[in-house]
C-alpha cells in the first residue's frame, strides 16, 4: 500500500506584490493547490506574517506536514522549494 502524506501551503502575499505574483505564477502554472493569506499593507500590520517567519516581506510559504511547518520566503526561495517538489503538482 502506497502511503500518501499530504502537505499544506500558505501563501501570505500581496495581491498587487510583483514578488508575490511571481510566487503565484510559479504555483498556478504547476498546478499546485494553495491558500492565500492577504497581509495587511503597513508593515507593523503584519503580526501573523512576522511570528510566522520572523521577518514582514511578503511573499512567504508556509509548508505543513504531519504537524511541521517549513517556513520559506523569497520569491526565488518559493521558486526553488517547488521546483524542487515535483510531488506538490499531484
Ligand atoms: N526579496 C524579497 C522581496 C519581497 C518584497 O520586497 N516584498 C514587498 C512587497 S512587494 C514587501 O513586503 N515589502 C515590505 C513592506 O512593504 O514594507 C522577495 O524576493 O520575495
Amino acid at each position: 500500500m502506497k502511503l500518501i502524506i499530504m502537505k499544506k501551503l500558505t501563501l501570505y502575499q500581496l495581491e498587487t506584490c510583483p514578488y508575490c505574483i511571481t510566487a503565484r505564477e510559479a504555483l498556478d502554472e504547476k498546478g499546485i493547490k494553495y491558500e492565500v493569506v492577504n497581509v495587511p499593507g503597513p508593515r507593523p500590520d503584519r503580526k501573523e506574517v512576522i511570528e510566522i517567519s520572523g521577518q514582514a516581506e511578503v511573499p512567504v510559504l508556509v509548508v505543513e506536514e504531519e504537524g511541521k511547518k517549513q517556513v520559506i520566503f523569497h520569491d526565488e526561495k518559493i521558486i526553488e522549494y517547488i521546483n524542487e517538489h515535483p510531488e506538490l503538482s499531484k
